[in-house]
């Protein structure tokens, strides 16, 4: 075999980089890693590099570059900084997110391999002419858990590399001791040539380019956490090509604890962003493993579950003491956060939109100096922070971070939820009737309107399966298959069920609190554990009034009345026919979807027209009681 020394890039590598990045990479006895570390300098011709170890020394170094950089501030409070990306990247670019294909696969944006490659290849040469490169170790899950994917990650931004220190487990240690074995997944940043608000000057030729065949992402003049921190939606594109071809799930979740009688059950949750999904995972009273992604694996008769991630990338808007208490008291105490894209108040505190408290007179936020009633170029007012607004920060900030968060085995799934957005089909809480028919009618026919986290949001209703639509690298008919297949011939599958905190009435009104949402979780926890019957209805089982009234009563001191059950748990049959109408002719139109989706819709349809015979259009719950 080959000795470390004697490969072409670590030659190549020491006459690149100083003594002591030498020193560190040569541990590292993995040609693949050199290898794409020398590719990268020679294309992006950075002024210096920087290896960071696991070590404190490291880590703190990068913390101060991101100060010294300018790429973030100090702000008031201990601990915190704020950063600003430019003003047109803002969130995920869709369009110009792309993955490089030999063979174009329909329903998702690519571009034919060599072509891509060439063009980033040309927008990425000498980008970091007059930069630092940071290179960086990472695992993705806990360390040495089978769960774990290994990452490096080559980036200018200091902020990037400071994000991810807060949200990834650095796997320095890791790479050395498994050398060869690692086959981690690699991404190269660059923001490009910066202005002098230090943001990304040429946001035309922002890319970022996803290469399956080599699990490698490149992404180009973009600072946007979506787009840049490698490890977060650009590994989660990565992961779902390896899982589908290893058989286990990469996805769009929260995993969280719910808590009763001293025992813990966990879910894991998929809602598309602005659907309530971190809210949910940070209920007061319950435990967090994680906000955001999940890799979910058989064992044995269950499956388990980790996340990939140890800190949250949080959307910022509407966090006020009643909304979100824990996250609230975090973001207001002094630790490490990184506040981007909020507005900086005079006397360096932060303020965002929905904060409690006076908007303040004026401010910094990403448009620059802002003041009450400043308008865009459109004659649109600029709100105090951008909708899309985030704060970073490690869980161990958290006083609800679960115990077994770390735990290398993962968690077992009790139940999996999925979490959309209307105003006027689903009920607030329903449970499928075993896994196929979750998958199908909860999962795959998940539906929101678009929010900020897309450039282009325009508020429509979109499909958007398992809340991973953006993300998928694998065709979809086959992802839903790899859904469908994943449970079967276990004996005790999670259990499914879907939620929607945004039912509506005639008026427009929302038919329940905010904090109603603890309800429908603790009642799933007694689902899972077989301690709450439920009624049937066409379309999945509901709860019970008693138990509701009673839960209600125990979980949030409130009293539940059977009207508003009633108005809450009606079976609106048209308009489920309807969403079922719009989920057939969305994967009607895809290549590849496995028969049993529509034969699933098919039956759903017919359960309802037969209820609607019977019962009338707007099917109250009580029908089911008997
Ligand atoms: C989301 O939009 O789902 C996020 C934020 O979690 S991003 O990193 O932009 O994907
Ligand atoms: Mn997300």
């Amino acid at each position: 075999m080959l000795k470390i020394e004697e490969s072409s890039f670590i030659a190549e590598l020491k006459k690149k980089v100083d003594k002591e990045s030498y020193e560190k990479l040569i541990r590292i006895r993995c040609p693949e890693v050199h290898r794409f570390i020398l590719e990268q300098i020679d294309i992006c011709n950075p002024d210096d590099v920087f290896v960071c170890t696991d070590s404190e020394q490291d880590i703190g170094y990068i913390r101060e570059e991101a100060l010294k950089s300018g790429e973030e501030r100090k702000l008031k409070i201990r601990g915190h900084t704020v950063h600003f990306d430019g003003y047109h990247d803002q969130a995920r670019d869709r369009k110009n997110t792309k993955f490089l294909l030999s063979q174009q696969v329909a329903g998702i944006n690519c571009i034919d391999r060599e072509k891509g490659l060439q063009e980033i290849r040309k927008i990425m040469h000498n980008i970091m002419r007059g930069h630092r490169m940071y290179i960086l170790f990472f695992s993705l899950a806990p360390l040495g858990s089978e769960f774990s994917i290994y990452a490096v990650q080559l980036t200018d931004s200091s902020y990037v590399a400071h994000s991810e220190h807060l949200l990834y487990r650095t796997a320095y240690n890791e790479f050395v001791k498994r050398g060869e074995k690692i086959k981690p997944f690699k991404f190269i940043h660059s923001a490009g040539e910066l202005d002098e608000r230090m943001n990304s000057k040429n946001i035309d030729e922002r890319r970022v380019y996803i290469d399956l065949e080599k699990e490698t992402v490149y992404s180009a003049n973009t600072q946007y956490g979506g787009n840049t921190i490698g490890l977060k939606k650009l590994a989660l594109r990565l992961a779902i090509n390896r899982a589908s071809k290893e058989g286990w799930l990469a996805e769009h979740m929260f995993i969280m604890g719910v808590h009763n009688k001293g025992r813990t059950t966990y879910f894991a949750g998929a809602f598309p962003s602005l659907c309530g999904k971190t809210s949910t995972s940070m209920l007061r009273g319950e435990t967090i493993v994680g906000d955001d992604i999940a890799y979910l694996r058989r064992k044995g008769d269950r499956i388990r579950a980790v996340n990939p991630e140890k800190g949250i990338f949080g959307i910022i808007k509407g966090i006020n003491p009643e909304s979100d208490p824990i996250l609230w008291k975090t973001l207001r105490t002094p630790g490490e956060i990184i506040f981007s894209n909020d507005l900086v108040t005079e006397g360096d505190d932060v303020y965002w939109t929905g904060m409690d408290g006076e908007i303040p007179e004026k401010g910094i936020n990403y448009s620059g100096v802002w003041y009450r009633g400043k308008k865009d170029e459109n004659g649109r007012e600029v709100p105090p922070s951008h909708p899309n607004a985030r704060f970073t920060l490690d869980m161990k900030l958290l006083e609800n971070l679960d115990k077994n968060f770390d735990n290398p085995e993962g968690v077992v799934l009790g139940g999996i939820v999925y979490g959309g957005r209307d105003a006027d089909t689903n009920v607030p809480v329903i449970q499928s009737f075993n896994w196929v028919h979750g998958v199908v009618t909860m999962g795959a026919a998940l539906e929101s309107e678009t929010t900020a986290a897309i450039i282009e949001h325009d508020g429509s209703r979109k499909i958007n399966p398992m809340s991973n639509i953006d993300f998928l690298s694998i065709p979809i008919g086959r992802y839903i298959e790899n859904h469908i297949k994943f449970a079967r011939g276990l004996k005790k599958p999670p259990l499914v069920f879907s939620v929607n905190y945004f039912l509506r009435d005639e008026n427009g009104r929302y038919m329940n609190d905010i904090e109603d949402k603890a309800v429908w979780l603790k009642w799933m926890e007694l689902r899972v554990n077989e301690e709450a019957d439920a009624l049937k209805t066409p379309i999945g089982y509901i709860p019970r009034y008693e138990e509701l009234r009673s839960l209600f009563k125990r979980v949030i001191s409130k009293e539940y009345y059977k009207r508003n059950y009633i108005e809450q748990f009606t079976i609106r049959v048209v308009k489920n026919l309807e969403k079922i109408s719009r989920v057939e002719s969305f994967y009607r139109g895809i290549e590849g979807v496995p028969t049993i989706l529509f034969t699933v819709l098919n039956e759903q349809r017919e359960r309802l027209k037969k209820a609607m015979r019977e019962y009338g259009e707007n099917i109250s719950p009580t029908v089911f009681e008997s």
